[in-house]
Parts: C-alpha cells; sequence; structure tokens
C-alpha cells in the first residue's frame, strides 16, 4: 500500500483509515529505551518504574523511600535538576549499542527523546528556553546529542529508529501556568522539531491522559505527520493521544505490562521492562529480571497473536546497557539466529495456541506477570497441578504459505499432536533448528509429528523448537 496515496482529514475516522505501514508490521520484535537524567539515581523500590523518580521524590512516595535514598546518596537538599551535570554518558557508544540490538534480531528502536521530567536527549532549544535553564543532553551533562548520535548508528544497521515522546512534563512551569499555551508554543514546536530533523520511522507518544486529544490538537498534529511530514510514508505511531483514546484511536495499540489483553482486528504492540522497570532500576536483582526463556516466550505469545513485542533496557548514567540485559539481548538472539523466519512477516492464524489436557481457566495474579516465574512460563512450562498449559504457539507466512508450530517443551515421548489440524498428504514438515524433515501422520483430526531424539550435540536452539509446516 502506498501510504501517501490519500489526504487525511484531522478526525478519528480519517486518520484511523491510515493502514499500519507494512514495515513495522512484519518487524515484531522492537527495543525500548528509557534514558535520561533519572538513570543517575536510577532508583525505585523494587516493582515500581525508576524513570518517575522527580515524581517519587516531589510526592514523598512510597512512605518516603525515595527522598531517603536521595537524600543519603546526593544530600538533602539537592533538587533532581542538580542531577543534571552527573548524567555524563561519558561511556556511550552508540555503535556498540546498535550492535547488541541487532543482535537480539530485533528490527526497531523506540528511544525516549524526552519523558515526564522535559529533558530532551536532542539538543532542544525550546526545552531549555521554557525551563529557564539548560534542560536537554547538548547542554546539561552529556554535552552530546545523544539522540541523534544513536539513529546515526541505527541507520548503519537493519534496524528502524524510533521514538518515545511524553506529551506533558510534570513541572514544566509553562505547563503548570497555561496548558493550551505550553501546548502552542513548547510541545508543537518540539514535536515538528524532532520529527523534522532526526525523520523518526516510530513516533510513540505518552502522558496522553492529563487531556483530551482535542486539547492536545493530536488529530490536527496526525494529520501533519501522514500528510506533510517527511516520514509521512513510513512513519508508525501508537495510540496514545489523548485521554481515554487509548485501544481506540490512531495507530498501533499500547499495552503496558498487560499480557493478558488482546487485539485479534487491530495493530497492537507489548511493552515491558525486562524486570519490573522501564529506566534502569539498581535495586532489581537477578532473579527479579525475566529469564531469557521466558522473554522468548513473551515475544512469541505476541506475535502469534499479531502482535510486537517491544523489550525495555535502561542504560545507566554511564552510557553503558547493563550486562544482564545485554546477555539477555544476546541470547534472545541466538535463538532469533536460528528460528526468526517463523516471527518476521508472519500473521495470526486461526488458533494462536495450543492448550495440553486439563483446565484452562487458570488466572495467575497480576504480580505473577512480572518475575521469572511470570505468566508465560505459568502457562507453558511450570502449571498449576491439574491445569492446561500452552503447548504450542502458531505462526502462519501468508506469501510462503508456512504455517509454524513453536513448541516450548520438548516431549519426552518424541512424539507432538498438532490437534485440529488437516494437512495435505504432500506437506513437506520440518525442525527449523536442524533443517532435518520430520515424520508425520495423520490421526484423524489430529497431526502426529516424530520428532529425533534430543541431541543438545546438534540441536542450537533453546528456549523452544519450531515445526515448519509446507
Ligand atoms: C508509561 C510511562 O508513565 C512510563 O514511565 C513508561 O514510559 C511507559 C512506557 O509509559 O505510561
Amino acid at each position: 500500500t502506498n501510504l501517501s496515496a490519500q489526504t487525511y482529514q484531522p478526525n478519528w475516522e480519517s486518520l484511523d483509515k491510515r493502514p499500519t505501514p507494512q514495515w513495522y508490521l512484519d518487524a515484531k520484535f522492537g527495543i525500548f529505551i528509557h534514558w535520561g537524567v533519572y538513570s543517575v539515581p536510577g532508583y525505585a523500590p523494587k516493582g515500581n518504574y525508576s524513570e518517575w523518580y522527580q515524581y517519587w521524590l516531589q510526592t514523598k512516595a512510597f512512605k518516603g523511600a525515595v527522598v531517603d535514598y536521595h537524600n543519603k546518596k546526593f544530600g538533602a537538599g539537592t533538587t533532581y535538576y542538580q542531577l543534571a551535570p552527573q548524567f555524563k554518558a561519558e561511556l556511550y557508544n552508540p555503535d556498540e549499542w546498535a550492535k547488541v540490538i541487532e543482535s537480539s534480531g530485533a528490527k526497531y528502536v523506540v528511544l525516549t527523546s524526552k519523558h515526564h521530567d522535559g529533558y530532551a536527549l536532542w539538543p532542544s532549544k525550546d526545552a531549555s528556553r521554557d525551563w529557564g535553564f539548560p534542560w536537554n543532553a547538548a547542554e546539561v551533562g552529556p554535552k552530546r546529542d545523544l539522540l541523534g548520535d544513536l539513529f546515526t548508528a541505527l541507520r548503519k544497521t537493519s534496524v528502524h529508529p524510533g521514538m518515545y515522546y511524553s506529551l506533558y512534563e510534570w513541572y514544566n512551569p509553562l505547563w503548570l501556568k497555561d496548558k493550551d499555551a505550553y501546548i502552542k508554543n513548547h510541545m508543537w514546536p518540539q514535536m515538528k522539531d524532532v520529527i523534522t530533523t532526526y525523520k523518526p520511522d516510530v513516533f510513540w507518544t505518552d502522558g496522553e491522559w492529563e487531556l483530551p486529544a482535542e486539547r492536545w490538537k493530536s488529530q490536527e498534529f496526525l494529520t501533519w505527520a501522514f500528510n506533510e511530514s517527511p516520514v509521512k510514508d513510513r512513519l508508525v505511531v501508537n495510540d496514545r493521544w489523548g485521554k481515554d483514546n487509548r485501544f481506540k484511536h490512531a495507530g498501533f495499540f499500547t499495552p503496558e505490562y498487560q499480557p493478558e489483553l488482546d487485539f485479534p482486528n487491530h495493530a497492537w504492540e507489548e511493552s515491558r521492562g525486562m524486570g519490573y522497570s522501564y529506566g534502569y532500576n539498581r535495586e532489581e536483582d537477578a532473579w527479579d529480571y525475566n529469564s531469557t526463556q521466558s522473554l522468548i516466550i513473551s515475544l512469541v505469545d505476541k506475535v502469534s497473536r499479531g502482535g510486537n513485542f517491544l523489550l525495555d533496557i535502561g542504560p545507566d548514567e554511564h552510557g553503558k546497557i547493563p550486562p544482564i540485559m545485554q546477555e539477555r539481548l544476546l541470547q534472545m538472539g541466538d535463538w532469533m539466529k536460528i528460528n526468526n523466519e517463523a516471527i518476521y512477516s508472519t500473521v495470526r492464524w486461526k488458533r494462536p495456541h495450543q492448550w495440553s489436557e486439563g483446565k484452562t481457566d487458570y488466572k495467575p495474579k497480576k504480580d505473577d506477570f512480572k518475575t521469572v516465574e511470570d505468566l508465560m512460563l505459568k502457562l507453558t512450562i511450570d502449571p498449576e497441578p491439574g491445569y492446561a498449559v500452552q503447548e504450542c504457539f502458531f505462526t502462519y507466512n501468508p506469501t510462503a504459505n508456512n504455517l509454524y508450530a513453536i513448541i516450548p517443551k520438548w516431549p519426552s515421548d518424541r512424539k507432538f499432536t498438532i490437534k485440529d489440524i488437516t494437512l495435505d498428504q504432500n506437506a513437506v514438515l520440518q525442525l527449523l533448528d536442524t533443517k532435518e524433515s520430520l515424520q508425520w501422520k495423520q490421526d484423524g483430526k489430529n497431526v502426529i509429528v516424530s520428532l529425533p531424539e534430543f541431541d543438545p550435540n546438534k540441536i542450537k536452539s533453546q528456549y523452544a523448537y519450531v515445526i515448519k509446516m509446507n
């Protein structure tokens, strides 16, 4: 589809007709990056978002736990703004970031150009002017265009550059005084500046819940973005453009730490950190991070339901991606290198997954979603007694007419039953990992696939195994 063949009007009816750019639907896996002045303290009580540090500090949240940490580390009386000079990013190597991200198999990046604290990662004059002091990465802290340098590095790879942008800023003086003036003189100029200067492939807004879309003039902005901006023929946007607009309008829907949500008829993308936070949180230990298997199953689960997975990393104030996060990305990449054709360019098949025998009404508590023992592993590897597991996920490539069955557990009897499917008698089944063809037989409504002996010297991937059917 030619995205710029039509022109759009500033109303949802028209804007919602714009097709989602195909590159984004094919990409499936992206990396979210939360990085800013909040990376200096890098702290929230476990289970909370560390990028909200300034807000937790100001509102004395968590019985003053953030104030206590702050006073110990920086001294009482230190303001959040005074932390910016310690955000030096002296070890920042955007080519290294691009390399580890590309190695993970991710196909796009969404970097926080500006979070709710208003600090801009690009040389935004609007930021410093309206705050009344230097408040962007080129003027205070790194003294460098952090965003521009990452985009330059990413453009040498196969990874699409994109950015997050928070519409509102908690404590911007202009915002506190006159919201409409803030929108007209601060937010709009910034959004046009950052889009025309860096030409992102994704523009991921947030902080929309503070005002209705009409007040932000979101429909007008999207009309400009889709009709006139330099990225009109490839730009992808999300759904966060006004109070109560989430899961309704504009681009892809954005569940956040909500793996239970499903959108069979709309583009969507779930985001989450590897642990409990988007920004780096020094309070998290190794066991607070999801295992690589859990992250792979999470990706597969979303892709089987037609969605994308935007997995977040939180670099530190030195500009380093914490090695545990790098390791997760590299291990996901090991799996992706062997199995990625079951991911990229696939669509939701008529069934996203298949349950084993047992009860299927198990509802884990919300907190189970975040830890190593999170929802996906609960449902696939480690069921409650008497309950079924998702023993297989399906993805489908319509161009090649390939159906993929992705199996987290190698069956001990080496027989895997794909339920309720009739295959052409000439169908060829293959184990993607070793490329060996597999014996199979139609057994009434089911297909029984014979797998080889599990030989760790031959099978290169871990975490999940792919049967390709053509
Ligand atoms: C939320 C923000 O408040 C979080 O800090 C984070 O950026 C997440 C992706 O969106 O609404």
